[in-house]
């Protein structure tokens, strides 16, 4: 009512917000005012960084009344939305997304030179929030932007960190970790709500205490910090929709000051300050590799408790009736990172709203569903009760009654089948009391998913066997997808360009149209241009290695490219091992230098810091390249890159120009993988195992269309049940063994045969993922690659056909699928 009031009070506060006109003047003007208004200063006085900040906010200012109207339109009809929960969002830069939603690319391309500037100067100002690891992160960031496009009622909660994934260098070869500081230039693509701020406890204890004859429990936690919302336009492509990603920054409450400035003691004060803010400093650099560090925990806290507050408090109405919130809202659970927010909303219901616990329960029960995202037993994450309890005591003991309950019925149903009870308990024993989170979020949700046909079946078979049997139809799959906007539409203009004068432009909202491609395939002037796209983005590509990092993509080269994260389980030592036997070759004598395919390898990678033998197999990759690049027996032949600093920008470039993708995992370690996507969808040709979405890939593109090698998932387990000795392989295969050995000795160390010691010694003593095993099918396949990109024109023919038959992978479609699986969240207007 008083908002109401307030709008009545002049004409022009009534009238609908709008956008500025949609002309080059309009943009024009918007553009200076935010230069002069905004930024204060003159046109004449600005330099790049102000004129970027001003670009930004006059691309916001047309998306401002879309959004406005989104948020009001939601209230209004209160429809069912998702909230995705997530530690993670890969965003990349918004500028040129921005500008694609909006469809004002060209108009703010004109509006610029009109004022004398190069939009380019500016759209490179752009420091990408790098909120995220690698593939979940990413994932996180296609789905809301699919949402958007779906005009799908949803919210994106996450956390605000201020150093995003690290800045990756290189000194002589090794990775140093550098401090990304993201925010330092300004982001003007976030909207902070300290008014909106909500409390988070930590600490303390709990106790009974009596209400009107009914004992009920609190929680007298110890300390607390403020979560400030910071609010992101989420826009769709160009349907005039911008959802919302609310990400929390933590700051420090009064109360926490106050306590101890009245102590007397301001340093300390300020200390304590900064303890509190610790909390969204620093993403965890750990990909696939849960941590159990305290500050993690309260990270995972922190943001799933502000989430479910803000959602309870402020996306809902006043005296909304909490047991509806199943058909209001459903928490999807990103691994298993958000998965204190189950307790949470627990605690909520019942020690703060004062529900029954039968009732909360059953709420609850509705309100979750979790996606599992690995298959490596030392990547579930777990919890000692020990700390648990200190950090969240009521927490635990929330936890602790879900478990007794939940193994009740296991008991009822099994009998006294104690080691399947023990196996399915939400708490584990060994090494310590533990909190199992895969298994309490199995427990609580809805439904569970793996996120590509394999991995969910393996989830059902291995990983959560038991629990697919207790609840057999909890379990399903949605293959993951990737967003055609940020990676073919806006990554790849030329590619997009010829799609669209053969199909027109509606491919991009609708993915399975490029399937009218196969016809084209079949068209010799369609295949001339389509590689000339190839030609001219490898062009692209040079100049970008150039500028960035001084160097040179021969772009007469096939490109074979290896970009993700550094993990053993991904093999980039199977990659290096290829190149190694074809240097090896050549400077031996043993393969003439004209029988070997010019190619330019590209890696890509980042390793935990903390993760010794990948930051060795990085300082290797390294090395060898500045071998093989100097030696003048290969020149022309042979030459490895290794740009520093991996991240979504950089993908943006190489992707669309790469010929050849490598998805080398050992079958069964990889999940899904979504980079494999990207490669295919901007028409790369596939070398790669039985893995993750390979799998589908290879169905859908079809045998002749992608290189397929290695051992199957049962047959890694068949080689691991009788005993893999990575040795007899060594001994057996000569290419192999002389490769290893010229390693060893030192040849890409200047002679020192101790660096690359422990990498050697892990290949033949170890080799947890059997490199060794699949060495002799990797080097067989990439043989057949050679074969094939001979007669470039089939070779095209093929990419060709990969890009048409990928239109599955768009991550509109594994949006349709959560919704018509999980969710249940039809597109609202
Ligand atoms: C990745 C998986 O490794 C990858 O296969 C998959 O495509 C991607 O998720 C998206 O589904 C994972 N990233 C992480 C990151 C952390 C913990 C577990 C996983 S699984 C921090």
């Amino acid at each position: 009512h008083i908002a109401h009031s307030r709008e009545e009070r002049h004409p022009l506060a009534k009238a609908p917000v709008t956008a500025p006109p949609n002309t080059v003047d309009g943009f024009v003007k918007q553009f200076l005012d935010n230069l002069n208004f905004g930024q204060g200063v003159a046109l004449s006085a600005s330099g790049v960084n102000d004129q970027y900040l001003a670009l930004a906010r006059t691309v916001r200012d047309y998306l401002m009344a879309r959004w406005l109207e989104t948020v009001r339109r939601q209230l209004v009809s209160q429809a069912k939305g998702v909230c995705y929960l997530s530690a993670e969002y890969l965003l990349g830069r918004q500028l040129g997304n921005s500008l694609l939603a909006t469809g004002l690319e060209d108009v703010a391309a004109e509006a610029l030179a009109e004022c004398g500037i190069d939009i380019a100067d500016l759209r490179a100002q752009e420091v990408e929030p790098g909120l995220g690891n690698g593939g979940l992160g990413r994932l996180a960031a296609c789905f809301i932007d699919s949402l958007a496009t779906m005009s799908v009622p949803s919210i994106g909660y996450g956390i605000r960190y201020e150093y995003g994934i690290f800045r990756q260098t290189f000194e002589d070869g090794q990775q140093v970790e550098k401090p990304d500081r993201w925010l330092s230039m300004g982001s003007p693509w976030e909207f902070p709500h300290p008014e909106a701020a909500q409390t988070i406890s930590f600490g303390g204890r709990t106790e009974q205490y009596d209400d009107d004859g009914v004992t009920r429990t609190r929680w007298i936690p110890d300390w607390d910090v403020l979560a400030i919302p910071y609010n992101y336009m989420v826009p769709g492509y160009l349907n005039g929709r911008v959802n919302t990603l609310r990400l929390w920054s933590a700051q420090a409450t009064k109360a926490f000051d106050l306590r101890i400035f009245n102590a007397g003691d301001y340093a300390e004060a300020v200390r304590a300050q900064t303890f509190a803010e610790n909390i969204s400093k620093v993403l965890y650099p750990e990909d696939s590799t849960p941590q159990g560090k305290e500050l993690r925990l309260q990270q995972q806290y922190f943001f799933a408790a502000a989430s479910i507050a803000d959602f309870l408090d402020v996306v809902l109405p006043p005296d909304y009736d909490l047991t509806k919130l199943p058909d209001r809202a459903i928490f999807q659970l990103n691994d298993t990172h958000p998965v204190i927010a189950v307790p949470e909303l627990m605690r909520q219901l019942v020690d703060v709203r004062g529900l029954e616990w039968e009732q909360a329960w059953e709420i609850t029960q509705g309100c979750f569903a979790y996606t599992c995202h690995t298959l490596l037993p030392e990547a579930l994450e777990v919890w000692s009760v020990d700390l648990l309890g200190r950090l969240l005591p009521r927490h635990l003991e929330i936890i602790y009654r879900i478990n007794e309950e939940f193994l009740a019925a296991v008991r009822e149903r099994y009998g006294d089948d104690e080691l399947r009870v023990r196996n399915m308990s939400i708490i584990g024993e060994h090494p310590e009391r533990s909190v199992r989170m895969a298994h309490l979020a199995t427990v609580a949700s809805v439904k569970v998913n793996g996120v590509a046909e394999l991995h969910s079946q393996l989830l059902r078979e291995k990983v959560l066997h038991d629990f697919h049997e207790f609840y057999p139809g909890k379990f399903t799959n949605v293959t993951n997808g990737i967003t055609p906007r940020r990676f073919l539409r806006l990554a790849n203009k030329s590619l997009s360009e010829l799609i669209t004068d053969a199909l027109g432009p509606g491919w991009v909202t609708d993915l399975d149209r490029l399937r009218e491609l196969e016809t084209y395939a079949e068209d010799p002037e369609f295949r001339e241009r389509f590689a000339e796209v190839k030609a001219s983005n490898k062009r692209r590509l040079n100049r970008v290695l150039l500028e960035r990092d001084g160097l040179e993509v021969d772009d007469t080269h096939m490109l074979d490219v290896m970009v993700k994260r550094l993990h053993e389980y991904k093999r980039q030592m199977l990659k290096l091992l290829h190149i190694v036997t074809l240097y090896d070759g050549i400077v031996s004598g043993r393969v003439p230098i004209s029988e070997v395919t010019p190619r330019t390898f590209i890696f890509g990678a980042k390793a935990a810091p903390g993760y010794r033998i990948a930051k060795d197999i990085i300082h290797l990759i390294n090395k060898v390249g500045s071998v093989v690049n100097a030696d003048p027996a290969v020149e022309g032949r042979l030459k490895v890159l290794f740009p520093p600093n991996y991240n979504v920008t950089l993908a943006e470039r190489i992707i669309p120009a790469a010929d050849l993708s490598e998805q080398i995992s050992l079958a069964g370690k990889e999940a899904s993988g979504t980079g494999n996507m990207k490669f295919a969808l901007n028409g790369a040709l596939t070398i790669g195992t039985d893995d993750g979405a390979n799998v589908e890939i290879r169905q859908l593109v079809g045998d002749d269309h992608f290189f397929l090698f290695g051992m199957t998932e049962p047959e890694v387990e068949e080689l691991a049940a009788k005993g893999y000795v990575p040795s007899d392989f060594y001994r057996a295969d000569p290419n192999l063994r002389s490769a290893i050995d010229l390693i060893a000795s030192g040849a890409f160390s200047g002679g020192d045969r101790s660096v690359f010691e422990p990498v050697i010694s892990n290949l033949l003593y170890n080799d947890r993922f059997m490199v060794l095993a699949d060495y002799a099918a990797y080097i067989a396949a990439q043989e057949r690659v050679d074969a094939a990109y001979a007669d470039a024109d089939t070779w095209t023919r093929s990419a060709i056909l990969n890009v048409a038959r990928c239109g599955f992978f768009s991550s509109d479609r594994s949006m349709r699928d959560y919704i018509d699986r999980i969710w249940h969240t039809p597109p609202s207007f």
